[in-house]
């Protein structure tokens, strides 16, 4: 099954990703790059990156439920109700293509460093 999404809409996506996240004021920015943002039924950023063993803090930003499920079935955050925050653990490096379990067409890719 041929799961590759078109992507002329995820520059507009991740724009206003950007923008929102600048009201944050924590000091830290250590974990920033392992995150992944669901909003208006798109995960961004795509490819997201994160790291073998370290959490990936996936945060549904839409007002309907989500879920973060790696095709080989290697993580699963189960239904993230809108607004909430998940994570996951990503166990091995490499290319992990994942989708929304409910909505079965958002697609994306996570790359998963040593
Ligand atoms: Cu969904």
């Amino acid at each position: 099954m041929n799961i590759q999404l078109r992507r002329a809409a995820l520059p507009i996506v991740l724009v206003v990703t950007a923008l929102g996240a600048a009201g944050c004021s924590s000091g830290h920015s250590s974990t920033s790059k392992s995150a992944v943002t669901i909003k208006n039924f798109a995960f961004a950023p795509s490819p997201a990156s994160a790291t073998a063993g370290q959490p990936l803090q996936v945060r549904n930003a839409d007002d309907t439920a989500h879920t973060f499920t790696a095709d080989d079935g290697s993580f699963d955050t189960g239904p993230i109700a809108g607004g909430q925050t998940r994570a996951i653990t990503p166990r091995a490096p490499g290319t992990i293509h994942y989708h929304c379990s409910i909505h079965t067409y958002m697609t994306g890719t996570l790359s998963v460093s040593r």
